[in-house]
């Protein structure tokens, strides 16, 4: 096991690593910018390490900066968390290259999946249902894109090769508009993503968002850890995700957890990933695959027992997974809600100084934050502050403890969207179960003040 691993990430998920880090008996190494030199991470560290300004630019994502800190520690590893480098094929190489282990996919995998036409033609491969569209980059040629949008059907979704994460598509429901529509796309791609390659897919309606995920070591086992509902977001941002999702046949999961697993062996993946589906009447559809731990990642955790990032640290210093296929157990049912710094209706960022803070607690409550009394927010990154997580035996005891820990939880000083999800755990229709991706945005529409 690595003696010692440098988090390359700020804010809860980089308190997430290091509490598992500490349990391993691993020293983490914290780096942090000017803005987070009070974080309680930092705070709590045996090393931290500044790595530059606020502005992410010139600390999270300044790679030199990182990996010198890196070597002036001592680290053997480097975990990524989520966002910022996590899913940079180029970081990883560098940091591989400097003789570190990074805590993920090789850069290949990376590089593969980043790309979503390389992902989706791996997938295709590998025996993962995608959903139906151009086989890879569409041609310039105006005749043949639309001879593949009609073999496909209106409406199509133009995505760039270059995005993911709601990125870079356009939505084309006639072929009058089809051309323009591609021509649009590949400019905005080649501009964001210095990647003009664009392709098609048949658009899908009315999904929900599941994603399978999974775990795999570098002898090629690899398990799935059961499904997330992710389709309670705002513009491409979740706002609250559970596990299992409800209404899905047992069946249909394990068959396309089954179809994840053996992709994985297929590729050579290692580490923690995601494999994201749209799912619309009793099928899924893969879309892209995230190559890092996910802020949702907890939901996992509460209906599996399985330590995810634990996990991911083992597997990278290249242990076997400890556990098989069989051993993983669903139990009960789990929901978070991500506390933002914002205003909960109009969705502006809140940052500023948090006078009181009370986080919830009892049974199968559990809070994922860096945040504390008198803790500053700051205004240069991510709103997001924290989960909530909880976990029952059933969904409506899943749902009860999240009602009674969104009551007891205060924060004052600050704005968060905690009034919103309050009045989200008691909708009917949320209640119910299996929202589709576009019942979020609905209800914000009609519930406007
Ligand atoms: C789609 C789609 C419908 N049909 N692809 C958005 C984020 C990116 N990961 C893929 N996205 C979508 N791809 C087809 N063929 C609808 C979306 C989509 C979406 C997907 C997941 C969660 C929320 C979403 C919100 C809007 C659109």
């Amino acid at each position: 096991m690595f003696k010692k691993i440098l988090v390359a990430n700020r804010g809860e998920i980089a308190l997430r690593v290091q509490r598992a880090c500490r349990e391993m008996g691993v020293t983490a190494v914290m780096v942090y910018s000017e803005a987070d030199r009070d974080a309680k991470y930092v705070k709590l560290a045996e090393e931290a390490v500044c790595i530059g300004p606020a502005p992410s630019p010139l600390s999270y994502l300044n790679m030199p900066a990182i990996i010198s800190a890196a070597e002036v520690t001592d680290a053997e590893a480097i975990h990524p968390g989520y966002g910022f480098l996590s899913e940079n094929a180029d970081f990883a190489e560098r940091v591989e290259k400097s003789g570190f282990q990074f805590i993920g996919p090789t850069p290949e995998s990376i590089r593969i999946m980043g790309d979503k036409v390389s992902a989706k033609q791996a997938m295709m491969k590998a025996g993962v249902p995608c959903v139906p569209g151009s086989e890879g980059e569409l041609p310039d040629d105006p005749i043949i894109i639309k001879r593949i949008a009609k073999s496909i059907g209106y409406p199509v979704i133009i995505k760039a090769a270059g995005g993911g994460g709601g990125r870079g598509m356009r939505v084309v429901h006639t072929e009058a508009a089809v051309i323009n529509a591609v021509q649009m796309t590949k400019a905005e791609a080649g501009a964001a993503f210095g990647n003009p390659a664009v392709y098609m897919e048949k658009y899908l309606q009315n999904p929900r968002h599941i994603e399978i995920q999974i775990l795999a070591d570098k002898h090629r086992n690899a398990v799935y850890l059961g499904e997330r509902d992710c389709s309670m977001q705002r513009r491409h941002q979740k706002v609250i995700e559970e596990a299992p999702a409800p209404g899905i046949p047992r069946k249909l999961i394990e068959r396309i957890g089954e179809r994840c697993v053996a992709a994985c062996k297929k590729i050579g993946y290692r580490g923690a990933g995601t494999f994201e589906f749209l799912y619309e009447n009793g099928e899924f559809y893969f879309i892209e695959m995230n190559t890092r731990v996910q802020v949702e990642h907890p939901v996992t955790e509460l209906i599996t027992g399985v330590d995810i990032v634990k996990t991911q640290i083992m597997v990278a210093a290249g242990e076997k997974l400890p556990f098989t296929q069989r051993q993983i157990q669903l139990r009960g049912h789990a929901i978070e809600c991500r506390i933002n710094a914002e205003d909960p209706y109009k969705f502006t960022p809140s940052p500023g100084r948090i006078t009181t803070w009370h986080p919830p607690g009892g049974p199968g409550v559990r809070v994922d934050s860096h945040a504390y009394t008198n803790y500053f927010v700051p205004p240069n990154y991510d709103s997001m502050i924290g989960k909530i997580i909880v976990h029952g035996d059933t969904r409506e005891e899943a749902l009860g403890r999240m009602r009674t820990a969104l009551l007891e939880t205060v924060i004052e000083g600050i704005s968060t969207n905690i009034p919103l999800h309050r009045e989200l755990m008691v909708d009917a229709r949320f209640q119910e179960g299996g929202t589709n991706i576009h019942y979020l945005e609905e209800w914000l529409a009609q519930h406007k003040r």
